[in-house]
């Protein structure tokens, strides 16, 4: 959870600074993609939304690699095809994060049906926000997952907020774990900024998928403490005694409060981490610049555009490609 905040602290001055075109931070929401898979097995498949990168850390994604990312440059996996913060990281079996938010609830139902048909001991998990279960796709997925009992674990993650949109507009109910009742999907509300809560749920709701007995529908109540992405201005919208509340509290500090408490963690042992982090993305981030950085370039050359969509290339495609010389 350190690593993801000064990460996530890191580059967004990057992007104050004009190094990164575009940021999304995770911050208050840390505990969830991060206690969340590491409840997971290595082998289940991971479907987020762009607050959940912190599960690319659980699963040893180098930072270097998620920094070209960010920058689009000539070492960026997906080659500048997406925004920033829209990782996509096939070994650790992250799919890609999709733009049209809500994509991925369907993505994840399916598979899961796919994995249970196979008899592989594979379970999925995804999330997207308050504001995206208003849409269409969040209900088909519900619908599917109740009618044909795959192994996966469905979480509505209300952050509150839904850009400038607040979560009461998304819902009429009282909650939005209860929705999943009515598609007789067993719904859980957990705190989002308590992590051995989400640990153990998760726990359970995996352990319920392994044994055939369906999906989980988890609604993770959590906190938007910052704005939705750099290109957003929160004080324009919402009170500002609202995050003095900062209602459920820092997942980060409530952790830290239950180590030292119980004689595990300290302060200097904290600061020291949280040096040793800042360190390491620093050092990440001028590695990532040698293989281009966002003011130079180099970036993936035009031809890119070509690849690795069409096993076969159609003609009129291919006319296109002839007409750019590539
Ligand atoms: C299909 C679609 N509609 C609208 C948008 C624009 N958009 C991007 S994020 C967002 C808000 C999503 O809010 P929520 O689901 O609550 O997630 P949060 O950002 O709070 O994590 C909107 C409206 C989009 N990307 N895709």
């Amino acid at each position: 959870m350190m690593r993801l905040r000064i990460f996530d602290d890191r580059m967004i001055k990057m992007q104050r600074t004009g190094k990164l075109s575009f940021y999304m931070r995770s911050f208050g929401e840390e505990a969830i993609a991060i206690a969340q898979t590491m409840a997971l097995e290595t082998q289940d498949w991971v479907f987020p939304s762009y607050r959940q990168p912190g599960a690319q850390f659980v699963r040893g994604r180098d930072m270097v690699s998620m920094i070209c990312h960010c920058i689009g440059n000539t070492e960026d996996n997906v080659k500048g095809r997406q925004m920033p913060v829209h990782y996509t990281w096939k070994e650790g079996r992250f799919i890609s994060i999709s733009s049209p938010v809500g994509t991925q609830f369907s993505q994840a139902v399916g598979v899961a049906m796919a994995s249970a048909y196979k008899g592989d001991d594979e379970v999925c998990i995804s999330w997207l926000g308050d504001g995206t279960s208003a849409q269409g796709d969040y209900h088909y997925a519900l619908n599917f997952a109740s009618t044909f009992k795959p192994p996966v674990i469905l979480n509505v993650v209300n952050n509150q907020w839904a850009i400038s949109t607040h979560a009461n507009l998304a819902t009429g109910g009282r909650t939005f774990a209860e929705r999943g009742l009515a598609y007789d999907i067993p719904s859980i509300r957990v705190d989002g900024n308590d992590f051995l809560a989400l640990y153990s749920v998760t726990k359970w709701a995996r352990d319920r998928g392994a044994a055939g007995l369906g999906a989980t529908h988890i609604e993770v109540y959590t906190y938007r403490a910052g704005g939705h992405s750099s290109s957003d201005d929160p004080s324009a919208y919402r009170p500002k005694e609202e995050f003095k509340c900062w209602p459920g509290g820092d997942p980060i500090a409530r952790l830290k409060d239950h180590l030292i408490k119980n004689e595990m963690w300290d302060e200097e042992r904290d600061a020291a981490l949280a040096q040793k982090i800042d360190d390491e993305v620093m050092t990440s981030y001028r590695a990532a610049c040698e293989f281009g950085d966002l003011a130079s370039g180099p970036y993936p050359p035009a031809s890119t555009i070509f690849t690795e969509v069409y096993e076969t290339v159609p003609w009129h495609v291919q006319e296109q490609r002839e007409e750019l010389g590539k």
